[in-house]
């Protein structure tokens, strides 16, 4: 299947189930032309309704029910088409043909979530993010699913349904919702110390992420590659988002909650429907066999990163999501995902957090999804073909042709027959196992701490401080004084330090301790480190009349050349008029919008005369001054930015409009001004 030829097949597969109903007659599901759809069938003009009328009992029983469970956890998600391209040929390392030939493209579908909100929930909220990605590939589906944090909370799989009960709204009032900010949550975290790293993590800046075209996702578990002589690596996945890895602040990220509870969602199909594909690197971390016990931490363990400059994420090909979705139930709520789905190539390890998600994710989708065909919803199914004598159950849309549905037989020549590793099979990796039946975690999985303490060593200055006001926020909506105790003494472990602040914060007794002895960091951990770019950032540009047309335009086509996204914000609807003749369309009034929504602001020119004008402005202007954003001002805006602040990092008051446009380019590039003092 060369370049295009999967693509077109998923299409084509996807063709076959699109509906488009405009212009169409109306019918009932059985095809029968209905004549009137506003009134139901009654006994005279105020009778009753009459039980005949079948098209009323179609119309309201097909809309009873029309919910299907949400997902136990990722249930809020979103999810775009997209292609993937290996770089070039990793015959060395593993047999899966989607990754040998650079011509071959591979149909992907990518759902985005997060994890602990209703499908309801908030986008914006402090949670780890799904990162779920379905390569369609000639040999099969093979699904990657992933998060945006390289770590997990647990070590096996048992203690699922424990970890994700403590998240959740407390069952005796239902709150939070989509928070982990309570009781439940914290108490979890003391009494499960293996939680140490991920919840290093969890207080980062990674939980609130900018956007899903800015997060990086990673598979987690230990993979393993293999290739075409039986040899085996072990691997673990890496995306790496070209745009670069960015967060929101929390101020910030609360804020959008209530004013733009889409943001993310908004944000990845607003960029797709511009054309503003989004672009993702596919790296992989390898080990060979023969180094499985190298490291100071077990390879195995899900609570472990292997550090990228110890073991160096090799980039291999690129995916880009350029298609949103035509019917979001359809598709990205019955998509079904499973760490399961595996190609010839690709195998597993003994990671006992993977091992559980094995049986996990078919489970969840029979409940979800009603029976065990789900595999046949357009969405899911594989674009080759798939032949074997399963049968029947809800759903069923396959019309299976003949009358043997068994194997072995020789009615049908003993077909659907299996095919050898050398023609295809799947064979599984003939791992070498001795050992005896026991409940228990090895002794190598032990040590919660060194690594997190690594994660803290690793951070920027703003980043640790993000952490601290992270935990004291959390554990400052903690009721139980015992829970805050336990937890605050739990990280001392990581930081003595870290830990004594938040203590202050949140009225406990300090811990006492030692400062660690590792010193160990990853540069690659800290967001400071990451790509910066301007690209699709938002610009939001307060603008009056009289403005001055040539400068201010000069500006926005300048920005707009860059691949900032620029949007004219003002008190009313309708044009703008510049004192030299320029038209320009207002996009948001000061109602609609909200500095929280914008990457920067452009304080233009002629507002003066408004008290109402610049009443609105300086909430834009305090607002994104203590988010760190960048703010670009000229003209009269200048005026008003030289009364409220002088110099500041970020703030670009140049004159010399050229000047001026390079330098706030370059501050929106930067994303947030730490070193700025906002207080
Ligand atoms: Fe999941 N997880 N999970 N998970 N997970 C589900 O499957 C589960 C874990 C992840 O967009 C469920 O279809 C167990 C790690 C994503 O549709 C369920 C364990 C990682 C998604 C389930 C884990 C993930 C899910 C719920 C403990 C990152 C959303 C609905 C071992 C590597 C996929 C569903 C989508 C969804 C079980 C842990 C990622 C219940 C038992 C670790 C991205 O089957």
């Amino acid at each position: 299947m060369k370049r295009n030829e999967g693509l077109n097949k998923k299409d084509a597969q996807l063709d076959q189930f699109r509906v488009n109903d405009q212009d169409k007659d109306m019918t009932t599901n059985q095809g029968l032309k209905v004549s009137e759809d506003e009134f139901s069938l009654k006994a005279g003009e105020r009778g009753p309704t009459l039980m005949e009328d079948f098209h009323f009992r179609e119309k309201i029983t097909h809309f009873d029910h029309e919910r299907i469970p949400e997902r136990v956890v990722h249930a809020r998600g979103y999810a775009a088409h997209g292609e993937f391209q290996v770089y070039e040929s990793m015959k060395e390392y593993t047999k899966a043909k989607f990754l040998q030939d650079p011509s071959v493209t591979t149909p992907v579908f990518v759902r985005f979530s997060t994890v602990a909100g209703s499908r309801g929930s908030a986008e914006t909220v402090r949670d780890v993010r799904g990162f779920a990605t379905k390569f369609y590939t000639e040999e099969g589906n093979f699904d990657l699913v992933g998060n945006n944090i390289p770590v997990f909370f647990i070590q096996d799989a048992i203690k699922f349904p424990d970890l994700v009960h403590a998240v959740k709204p407390e069952p005796h009032n239902e709150m939070p919702q989509a928070a982990s900010a309570h009781d439940t949550f914290w108490d979890f975290v003391a009494n499960n110390q293996e939680s140490a790293h991920m919840i290093m993590w969890h207080m980062s800046d990674r939980t609130i992420p900018r956007s899903f075209r800015m997060m990086e996702g990673f598979g987690v578990h230990t993979f393993r590659f293999v290739n075409e002589e039986g040899i085996a690596f072990f691997v673990k996945f890496h995306w790496k988002p070209l745009l670069g890895v960015h967060s929101l602040v929390w101020d910030e990220a609360q804020k959008i909650s209530g004013k733009e509870p889409d943001f993310h969602r908004r944000d990845l199909w607003e960029n797709i429907e511009k054309a503003n594909y989004v672009e993702f690197e596919l790296g992989v971390q390898i080990i060979e066999e023969k180094d499985e016990f190298m490291f100071d931490f077990d390879i195995l363990d899900p609570t472990k990163i292997w550090p990228e400059e110890d073991v160096p994420v090799k980039i291999i090909g690129k995916m880009t999501l350029n298609r949103n979705v035509d019917n979001v139930f359809a598709e990205t709520e019955q998509v079904a995902f499973h760490p399961g789905h595996l190609v010839p190539g690709i195998d597993f390890t003994n990671d006992p957090l993977l091992q559980g998600r094995l049986f996990s994710y078919t489970d969840t989708q029979l409940i979800r999804l009603g029976g065990p065909n789900f595999h046949e919803l357009p969405i899911n199914r594989p674009v080759c073909p798939f032949h074997n004598n399963q049968r029947d159950g809800y759903g069923r849309q396959t019309i299976n042709q003949g009358q043997v549905s068994y194997h072995k037989n020789s009615l049908a020549g003993n077909t659907p027959t299996p095919a050898s590793e050398v023609e295809g099979g799947f064979v599984h990796y003939q791992e070498k196992i001795d050992g005896r039946k026991i409940r228990n975690r090895s002794e190598s999985f032990k040590d919660h701490f060194s690594q997190a303490i690594m994660f803290w060593n690793s951070m920027s200055e703003p980043e640790k401080k993000h952490i601290i006001d992270a935990f004291s926020f959390e554990l400052g909506k903690v009721k139980s004084e015992s829970v805050r105790q336990q937890v605050v003494d739990m990280f001392a472990n990581v930081s003595v330090e870290m830990a004594a602040t938040v203590a202050d914060a949140i009225g406990v007794v300090p811990p006492q301790g030692q400062k660690s002895s590792i010193t160990k960091s990853s540069p690659a951990l800290s967001q400071l480190n990451t790509v910066k770019k301007p690209d699709t950032r938002k610009v939001g540009v307060i603008l009056g009349n009289d403005f001055n047309g040539s400068d201010i335009m000069n500006v926005l086509h300048e920005l707009t050349e860059t691949g900032i996204e620029v949007e004219v914000i003002s008190e009313k609807f309708g044009k703008l008029r510049s004192s030299d003749g320029e038209e320009i369309t207002v996009d948001q009034t000061f109602l609609t919008c909200d500095p929280v929504l914008f990457d920067g602001l452009y304080i233009g020119d002629g507002y003066g005369a408004s008290p109402k004008f610049k009443q609105d402005t300086a909430h834009f202007v305090q607002e994104a001054f203590v988010h760190y954003k960048p703010i670009g001002a000229t003209h009269e805006g200048k005026k008003y930015i030289q009364q409220h602040m002088i110099c500041s990092p970020g703030v670009v008051t140049d004159d010399d409009i050229n000047l001026f446009t390079k330098k706030f380019i370059s501050a929106i590039s930067a994303h947030r001004h730490w070193d700025r003092k906002v207080i």
